[in-house]
């Protein structure tokens, strides 16, 4: 595990951009094997919907923020899901639970209550297809990193775009 040496990057970089001229990298990646939100063995990864994530299948998810600038990529890879369906997903800012609602809002890189700021540029959405094998990937690349400890799940909803229910979770601490 990386230390946490993401978060305040931005402001020290601007330090230290001077000396050093580099483009160091933090990076985060953790997976995870979905399990019923009722199983005793507690996982990273809970399903809600074992039809449309079941359990077994799985997930990947690697950060990777430039320390220079802050701009930050988020991949997301999954196995064994439900072939040809399309999904939704967002970072959420909370960690997962047996309660979907537990992992709380959406991550917002400008916190709002607009409904206009609920989009791809101002939030880190993962929306994805599930091939004939049912694996999936998707990219998010924003100019901006994450405020520490305020993004710390990926929600897999069950149609693609803002919203949708909550099929699975997955806690990932990102930096
Ligand atoms: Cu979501």
């Amino acid at each position: 595990m990386v230390a946490g040496i993401c978060a305040g990057a931005v402001a020290a970089a601007v330090l230290a951009v001077a000396g050093t001229g580099g483009a160091e990298v933090c990076s985060m990646r953790e997976d995870g094997r979905f399990v019923p939100a009722s199983a005793a063995v507690a996982s990273p990864a809970v399903t809600y919907d074992k039809k449309l994530v079941p359990v077994g299948s799985w997930i990947e998810i690697d950060q990777q923020t430039k320390e220079n600038t802050g701009a930050t990529t988020v991949k997301l890879r999954v196995k064994g899901m439900k072939p040809g369906h399309a999904y939704g997903v967002h970072v959420h800012q909370k960690p997962c639970a047996a309660d979907p609602a537990a992992a709380g809002g959406h991550y917002q890189n400008k916190v709002s209550t607009d409904p206009a700021d609920v989009n791809a540029e101002n939030e880190v959405w993962l929306d994805f297809t599930a091939d004939a094998r049912g694996s999936g990937r998707a990219t998010a690349w924003h100019s901006w990193g994450f405020r520490e400890g305020e993004a710390n799940s990926v929600v897999i909803h069950d149609v693609p775009g803002p919203s949708g229910a909550r099929v699975a979770c997955f806690t990932a601490p990102f930096k």
